[in-house]
């Protein structure tokens, strides 16, 4: 027995449906993905990789990279997938942390990564966007069947690191269970079937693309229109063959703003979902407008996937993100006290269900700060709930940015930023962006009689951080503002800058 393997991949042995259709005009069926995935297998168990072990990979999308995916569950080994943006310098710290035994990477930066991935005495292979590299060399003379490792639902399945408001990132510790739990409540909850095609752009490194996407296809036995990233034309030319999509809001806003996304070429899809950051109320009305779909928001997080969505069949509300999913117990909580809160008040959601993560890794005392002796999770996110059930979320009582579905934590790039000769302290903010919903913004206070260089400030971020963290614009302030206890007021330097990008 291996659940996760068992019920996501096992049950479409010897299926000669499609499964991936690629922008290249090729398909892959269901087997010939399963017996790709098995020759991995061989690969990792070669490799000497062990139930419980980690594999770090920090690939392109493609079809091999979801083959590694499958690989993972059926060894029994924890998939660790990496955003291909981090710089080498953010990838060292996931390295050492999980403690991963093997690095999966792009031959284009084997040999910046192999230093360090051998200095933490983890094995180190390539696979590329195309499906090349060692990896696959290493898979090509392997048998087509594997023997999948017994495991149970309580074992972990992947590690998704989530940053946190120090600046370090935390391995949120998910199982066969949590994985399994949700994408089953969500194939029933959104009605998917084997004659759905998603339209899937997201990446495949976070719980958006991989466990809410592509979870779900591989439980109902659908196929999937598996482009690299997110490309208009391409869009624009798939979905006549596609039921339905998932994005983010940017999504929506890039379709909104081209004149070819019309009612006509949307006649096919079933099914418009939006999550991973706020929609707003005004794309969700000129999204109706303009298709005739009411685009369905429902709200998740790495630690817990998805906790609420609006109905299938029943009012879709702009602005909320619906109920709270079948076997999803949902609080709004007092932020000081932890207390239930009267119906209609705001304050923070807390959840708890068979979704919920164990954990993260190797963190007690972080475990404890924010997952519940009685299992419920304390979210940070801001909300309030109203006489029907519909969630509303109104904000984060967390320091933190969502750009285009990418969440960035200020304290990352302010640590970074205080570092920089001249610099006496600094504060990055999130202000609204058109294209993104928020981007950066870095304020600097340099040091008295200093004077400092913005482009050595840009070079430093360059240097050790993701792009997609870049502040857009830097802002020099004498003071930063400060309420009596001398916290920072980010609050109102939010509302100094608002309309930077807008
Ligand atoms: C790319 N860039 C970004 C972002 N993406 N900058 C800020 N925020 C971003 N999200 C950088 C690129 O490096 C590029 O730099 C420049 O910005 C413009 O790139 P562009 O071509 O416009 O971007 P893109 O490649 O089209 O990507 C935008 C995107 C993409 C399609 C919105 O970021 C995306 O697919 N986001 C989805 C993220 C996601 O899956 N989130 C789910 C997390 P330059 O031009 O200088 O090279 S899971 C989650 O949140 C929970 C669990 C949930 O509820 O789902
Ligand atoms: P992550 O840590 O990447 O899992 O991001 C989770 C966070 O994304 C949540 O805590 C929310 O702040 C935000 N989020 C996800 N879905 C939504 C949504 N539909 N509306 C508003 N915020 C969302």
């Amino acid at each position: 027995m291996n659940p996760l393997y068992d019920r996501l991949f096992g049950t479409h042995a010897g299926k000669d449906t499609p499964f991936l259709h690629l922008p290249d005009g090729r398909t892959l069926t269901h087997d010939a993905f399963l017996r790709k995935a098995a020759r991995f297998a061989h690969v990792l168990s070669d490799a000497g990789l062990e139930p419980g072990d980690r594999l770090a990979a920090q690939i392109e999308k493609s079809p091999e990279a979801l083959a590694l995916y499958a690989a993972c569950a059926q060894t029994g080994v924890v998939f660790l997938p990496l955003n291909t943006a981090y710089t080498r310098d953010e990838l060292a710290y996931f390295v050492e942390n999980s403690g991963a035994r093997l690095v999966v990477g792009d031959d284009a930066k084997e040999a910046d990564l192999r230093p360090m991935v051998e200095s933490f005495g983890a094995q180190l292979l390539t696979l590329n966007g195309d499906g090349s590299g060692s990896f696959t060399d290493a898979a090509t003379a392997k048998p087509e069947e594997f023997e999948t490792v017994a495991r149970s639902e309580d074992d972990l399945a992947a590690f998704l690191y989530t940053s946190g408001t120090t600046g370090r990132s935390k391995g949120a510790m998910l199982t066969q269970a949590n994985l399994l739990s949700n994408a089953e409540v969500l194939l029933d909850y959104w009605r998917f079937t084997q004659n759905d095609v998603l339209l899937h752009a997201l990446p495949i490194f976070h719980t958006h693309g991989l466990f809410v996407g592509t979870n779900v296809m591989l439980l109902c036995g659908g196929a999937m229109i598996f482009l690299p990233k997110f490309d208009l034309d391409q869009i624009i030319a798939q979905m006549p063959k596609a039921t339905t999509m998932m994005g983010v809001p940017t999504f929506y806003t890039r379709l909104l703003d081209d004149a070819r996304f019309t009612r006509d070429l949307t006649q096919g899809m079933r099914l418009f979902i939006s999550g991973s950051a706020p929609l707003l109320a005004e794309t969700h009305i000129r999204f109706e407008e303009r298709t005739g779909h009411r685009i369905l928001e429902r709200y998740g997080m790495t630690e817990t996937n998805m906790n609420t969505s609006n109905p299938y069949e029943g009012e879709r509300r702009a602005g909320t993100v619906g109920f709270p999913l079948p076997g999803v117990e949902l609080k709004i909580c007092d932020p000081q006290t932890g207390a239930t809160l009267p119906q209609g008040e705001i304050g923070i959601i807390e959840v708890r269900g068979p979704n919920v993560f164990k954990g993260y890794w190797q963190m007690p005392e972080k475990t404890a700060e924010e997952l519940r002796a009685d299992g419920f999770f304390i979210t940070g996110d801001l909300a309030s709930m109203d006489a029907d059930g519909y969630v509303t979320i109104v904000g984060r009582n967390k320091d933190l940015i969502i750009s285009g579905g990418f969440n960035i934590y200020p304290k990352e790039i302010e640590l970074v930023l205080d570092d920089q000769p001249g610099v006496l302290e600094s504060a990055v903010i999130g202000v609204p962006h058109p294209d993104f919903g928020e981007t950066v913004v870095a304020v600097i206070v340099p040091e008295k009689g200093a004077s400092v260089d913005e482009a050595a400030l840009r070079q430093a971020c360059a240097d050790s951080l993701a792009k997609f963290k870049h502040p857009r614009a830097f802002v020099m302030l004498d003071a930063l503002p400060r309420n009596t206890m001398g916290k920072v007021q980010k609050n109102a330097l939010r509302a100094d800058h608002a309309g930077m990008f807008t």
